[in-house]
């Protein structure tokens, strides 16, 4: 009865065109509302459609991450699933922060009509709305197939991911013991996620360009202090989480969490293998820090480093939103002492959940006096180690334009770079996320940063 569809950048095109013309030729169009100014490729417009649920027979959905743009269509004729409807709107609607978001869904639900929006974003405003909405209808096209299909199905692709990591990562593993000579050596794993943004979803298309500009011909194999990163004993890499074909089987975050916790410790088996994580989006590294903790037995400390604390209890009522990955990791034990630095985005809730939290928040406003003690840390002596979270815009936008949040103010590439070449402590694991390479406009800049970022990290947790 309900069907979803999801669309990539090279087939929403020819896929909207199609979409229209079938709803012309089924008939009066139940558009309640329909506004068309501005629009990307079809020459920038703003969209919103409301339909009524009466006329609606299947559900549409299209998204194209690479412009930020949702396209949310329900049909349906259920007058059971009318009524729920209805319902999850009164709760989405309860749930909505945004003011003008808000008016609307009222003016809507007041309406003699039942009816469900179709947003198509670049309006700021509706974007979040929109992105509910999608999250509401995956479930609910799921509820309308066997669950015993989908679940077995889900558990397949599941497992073969996990398969492909674990045998990487012991082929890596194999090939380091047998060099000889490792007590730790860093691995790359990277972490294709960027559903979890509230902007902007690019940092799922990183892992590769961090890859393509880690052995860019432009520069050589060698890191700063002269560790050599084609030695294995140095890095490896046991490839991605496959995120985006996981998602694809409808599985929710909590599953792809788990998955992504799962896929850590597969490295983290194999000695003397430590995972460096490719993000991604920085909701990934609640799961990665789980990981490392769990698979350790105890807490780690972190040295975070960021414009933003990342710490809000929800973000946009998500958990799982990359500014709440670190009162996910606060609340769940697994670090003794959290150390952000770079901030300089941060409100009043970030600083009491600071401050419930016991972290330890160095703002950039005060940089040059905490300079000294930053670039002279020692960390995770008690507990099971450092745990270093890079996310690239902690940079000044003049070094790492291509983030999704440019947040002028920051720390130099140097200034990052003293911090972590001086701190003394056993890296137990770390990632580098929130680069996004649909911001990265000044030819692969940023990807050569968070490349530098990757390589330099690899040097010093492998010895
Ligand atoms: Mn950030």
């Amino acid at each position: 009865m309900v069907k979803s569809r999801m669309m990539g950048d090279s087939t929403y095109k020819s896929t909207l065109a199609c979409f229209i013309k079938t709803l012309k030729s089924e008939g009066p169009l139940a558009f309640y509302k329909v506004l068309i100014p501005n629009f990307g490729w079809l020459g920038s417009w703003n969209v919103i459609m409301f339909l009524t649920l009466e006329q609606a027979k299947k559900v549409y959905l299209f998204k194209d991450v690479s412009r930020e743009i949702l396209l949310l269509l329900v049909q349906c004729g259920d007058v059971e699933l009318e009524k729920e409807i209805d319902e999850k709107i009164g709760q989405f609607i309860a749930r909505v922060e945004n003011t003008r978001a808000r008016k609307l869904m009222r003016r809507l639900a007041s309406s003699k009509f039942s009816v469900i929006p179709l947003f198509l974003s670049l309006f700021t405003d509706m974007r979040n709305v929109g992105r509910m909405g999608i999250r509401y209808l995956h479930n609910l096209s799921a509820a309308n197939v066997p669950i015993e299909l989908i679940e077995k199905g889900q558990k397949r692709v599941i497992e073969a991911s996990l398969t492909l990591i674990r045998e990487r990562a012991k082929l890596k593993g194999e090939l380091v013991r047998a060099v000889g000579g490792a007590v730790a050596s860093s691995s790359l794993l990277g972490i294709p996620l960027g559903h979890n943004s509230s902007f902007l979803q690019g940092p799922a298309f990183a892992p590769p360009h961090i890859r393509e500009a880690i052995w860019c011909g432009s520069t050589n194999t060698s890191t700063e202090e002269g560790k050599e990163i084609d030695d294995p004993r140095v890095l490896t890499d046991v490839g991605d989480v496959p995120v985006q074909e996981i998602r694809d089987t409808g599985v929710d975050d909590d599953r792809l969490m788990n998955t992504i916790s799962e896929s850590v410790k597969l490295v983290m088996e194999q000695d003397p293998l430590r995972p460096l994580v490719l993000g991604g989006d920085h909701s990934i590294s609640y799961p990665v820090v789980r990981a490392v903790s769990e698979k350790l037995g105890g807490p780690v400390d972190i040295l975070h480093l960021d414009a933003h604390p990342d710490i809000y209890e929800a973000f946009e009522g998500n958990k799982y939103s990359h500014a709440s990955s670190f009162a996910r990791i606060m609340e769940g034990g697994y670090a003794r002492r959290l150390l952000q630095v770079g901030i300089r985005s941060i409100n009043w809730e970030g600083r009491e959940q600071g401050k419930r939290f016991g972290v330890e928040q160095f703002e950039m406003r005060t940089f040059s006096k905490d300079r000294h003690f930053l670039e002279n840390l020692k960390l995770g002596e008690g507990v099971k180690g450092v745990y270093i979270s890079v996310d690239v815009d902690c940079l000044d936008p003049a070094f790492a334009p291509g983030v999704s949040h440019l947040e002028p103010g920051g720390l130099s590439f140097r200034d990052v770079l003293n911090i972590l070449q001086n701190l003394r402590g056993d890296i137990v694991g770390a990632d580098v996320v929130e680069y996004n390479p649909q911001r990265d406009i000044v030819g692969g800049m940023t990807a050569m940063v968070a490349a530098k970022l990757v390589r330099e990290l690899a040097a010093k947790m492998s010895k």
